[in-house]
């Protein structure tokens, strides 16, 4: 499933040069264009969903290969030891700007408590 008008879904296509970190034939990463952090991947099901709820509910398998995949960029960029976040932004609200469901991968420096 893509979306021809979905930013992610482009990338996945080729269409968009990204800087790739690591590919499966289910998900892609590849490195933010705005780091927050020292190291920050977004990791992506190749598949179209809008967030990770409809990716949990239409393709659990796709959504547990986005972890694991995040686990081994991880590995790769040296900062599983030291500790790093995972997070879904899931609607406006939240700050979710690409609706094509993408985990941020944030690391490589102390990104302090997330609620205080
Ligand atoms: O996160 C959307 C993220 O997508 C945000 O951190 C910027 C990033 N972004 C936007 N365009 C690109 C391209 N072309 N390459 C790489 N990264 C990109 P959200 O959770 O939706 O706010």
């Amino acid at each position: 499933m893509t979306a021809s008008d979905c930013l992610f879904c482009r990338i996945v296509a080729g269409e968009i040069p990204a800087t790739v970190v690591r590919e499966t034939p289910t998900a892609l990463a590849f490195r933010d264009i705005n780091p927050q952090a020292s190291t920050h991947v977004l990791v992506v099901p190749k598949s179209h969903h809008p967030d990770v709820v409809a990716l949990a509910k239409a393709e659990p398998e796709a959504l547990a290969e986005v972890f694991a995949v995040a686990g081994e960029v991880a590995e790769a960029e040296g900062i599983a030891e030291g500790g790093y976040r995972l997070l879904f932004n899931t609607g406006a609200d939240a700050g979710q700007t690409v609706f094509h469901a993408h985990l941020h991968l944030l690391g490589g420096e102390w990104l302090g408590g997330l609620v205080g």
